[in-house]
């Protein structure tokens, strides 16, 4: 294996033997045959497209399977060969629906491969030849392929959320399939890549406005909402990572079992919707994020749901109480195929719950576009009048790493007449400052607008505050500061890059396939740069320009 596709990457260069993340050496193989599978299942799907032949089934399934190779999301290795299986029954499947067998010798590789009737063995030696990270002699166009293959898979993380609300997008769908087939290409050049990384940057915000009206149109607009952070007396269901469906359909079956249902990690802003804080089951929020959940659940009397990443390793006193759902696995864990909570219910009731009310704190969620802008005649005065002097945008993931506290620091020390906008669960390492950062004539100087895909929330507020100002967004006393860890940071970033917004700080580190000369293109066309050594140092640099 070598994977170097998460901030967390071995050395700053790349996981070699078992990743830092704890996925095994050879589920990393096997994702990168998994991604292999899918430039072939692209290709046939390019195919059908000149016959007018509909897609729809295997476009799921490519963003469904780039979903399960993104960080944190998948180490079961057992559902990780299955999956290589049942990519390659599509293969054969589409194929004969395209009229083009897969022996046909104009096929690339990558749609000819067959791994009918292997063993795990044949299988895995396979998938050693195709590693991503090794696609092409040249290291910067190495650098841009894993760039945008990267970003692909944060883009399909979105597309399939919204897909399970039933919202798709077919710019979404032939993007991805049409650049996994040019990807396929050995003589492909830097042009081509950095447009495909633009574009894949302008494709995901289509992807994020998708996800944005399904999940308004399913769960109403979110409004400022205070969230109990603690735990309440009773039976517990805690509920980890990004899908508001899932947590829909358990808070339908929780509200009549007399459970108490809490949020974790990205999954607070579910209480900022109408449709969601309306189940009497959800009674609040239980932690932080996700690279403390092993401190966190360790021996709590509650049951655990992962329906995203990102899952750890669960300890021996709580992996019998976790439960997984949709692409999420981990080996020797309960999976919910079919949002049917029984066993989950059953094993809160078995474990009794929480022997207290105990409150830590209130949250406050659901600052999104709409509540934002509902306020933004008030918000243009205040920056009129001098009161409000500057924006930061302080968001992004959280990790393990100690340089994490620079956002802390950032944020803390944000001066008076600034405001900061958050969103992701990067959030964490400040919102327990709500009260002490106050407000500015009744605005909250922190205003979490939720989670990683809202990011598509803070664009339509910075360009309608550039509107307001008759500006562009870089011409705003708006700051980005970003903290980034997997794929779906990747995608948003180049969504900002799109966007042409520019001085975008990025931390901790940067991306361990970025090469010198590709960072070189990002800083003169972009003005990207690397956060510095402290918080507060970065604050005065941002605030004296
Ligand atoms: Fe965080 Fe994990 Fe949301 Fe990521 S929980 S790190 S960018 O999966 O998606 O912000």
């Amino acid at each position: 294996m070598f994977c170097n596709q998460c901030e967390q990457a071995a050395r700053g260069t790349g996981c070699n033997s078992i990743a830092v993340c704890g996925k095994p050496a050879n589920v990393s193989d096997l994702f990168d045959l998994i991604i292999y599978q899918m430039k072939g299942l692209s290709f046939f799907v390019e195919e059908a497209h000149k016959k007018k032949i509909d897609t729809s089934k295997y476009d799921r399934f490519i963003i469904e399977s780039l979903f399960l190779t993104v960080t944190n999301v998948n180490f079961d290795e057992k559902r990780v060969y299955a999956w290589t299986k049942k990519a390659d029954n599509y293969l054969d499947e589409i194929s004969g629906i395209v009229g083009l067998p897969r022996n046909s010798p104009q096929l690339p590789q990558a749609a000819s491969l067959s791994i009918k009737n292997w063993d795990d063995n044949t299988i895995l030696k396979e998938a050693q030849k195709h590693p991503i990270t090794n696609l092409n002699p040249n290291a910067d166009i190495q650098s841009l392929i894993q760039l945008v293959t990267l970003g692909i898979k944060g883009l399909s993380a979105y597309a399939e959320h919204a897909a399970v609300l039933g919202k798709t997008d077919q710019t979404v769908f032939h993007y991805i399939s049409s650049t996994l087939t040019t990807l396929l290409n050995p003589n492909i050049t830097v042009d081509q890549l950095v447009g495909l990384n633009m574009k894949c940057g302008e494709v995901n915000i289509t992807c994020m406005k998708v996800l944005n009206d399904a999940h308004i149109e399913h769960f109403g607009k979110p409004t400022p909402t205070p969230v109990y952070s603690g735990t309440k007396k009773g039976p517990a269901i805690v509920v980890s990572g990004h899908d508001l469906y899932m947590l829909e359909q358990l808070l339908k079956q929780t509200d009549a079992a007399g459970i108490n249902v809490y949020t974790h990690g990205e999954m607070l802003p579910a209480h900022g919707y109408p449709k969601l804080k309306a189940h009497k089951s959800l009674v609040g929020h239980f932690g932080t994020a996700w690279q403390n959940q092993q401190k966190e659940f360790d021996g709590q009397p509650a049951a655990f749901v992962f329906n995203t990443n990102c899952i750890q390793e669960p300890r021996n006193s709580y992996k019998d109480r976790v439960f997984t759902t949709s692409v999420v696995g981990w080996p020797g864990v309960s999976h919910i195929e079919d949002y049917n909570f029984e066993k989950v219910i059953q094993k809160a009731k078995e474990l009794g719950g929480f022997k207290e009310d105990k409150f830590q704190a209130n949250l406050m969620t659901g600052f999104g576009h709409d509540a934002v802008l509902g306020v933004a005649d008030k918000v243009i005065d205040r920056v009129k009048a001098g009161a409000i002097k500057h924006f930061f945008l302080v968001g992004g993931c959280d990790g393990a790493k100690p340089g994490r506290n620079y956002y802390t620091d950032l944020v803390e020390h944000s001066p008076k007449d600034t405001v900061v906008l958050t969103l992701a669960c990067g959030k964490y390492r400040f919102n327990h400052l709500q009260d002490s950062l106050g407000t500015i004539g009744g605005i909250p100087r922190l205003l979490d607008v939720g989670q990683c895909n809202d990011a598509y929330s803070a664009v339509v507020i910075a360009t309608k505050l550039a509107e307001a100002f008759k500006c562009g967004i870089n011409d705003l006393p708006l700051s980005f500061v970003l903290s980034w860890y997997e794929q779906k940071a990747v995608v948003v970033l180049l969504s900002l890059l799109h966007l042409g917004v520019k001085g975008i700080r990025l931390g901790p580190t940067l991306p361990a396939f970025i090469t010198p000369n590709i960072l070189d293109f990002l800083v003169k066309n972009f003005d990207i740069k690397p956060i510095g050594n402290s918080g507060r140092g970065d604050l005065e640099e941002i605030l004296s320009h």
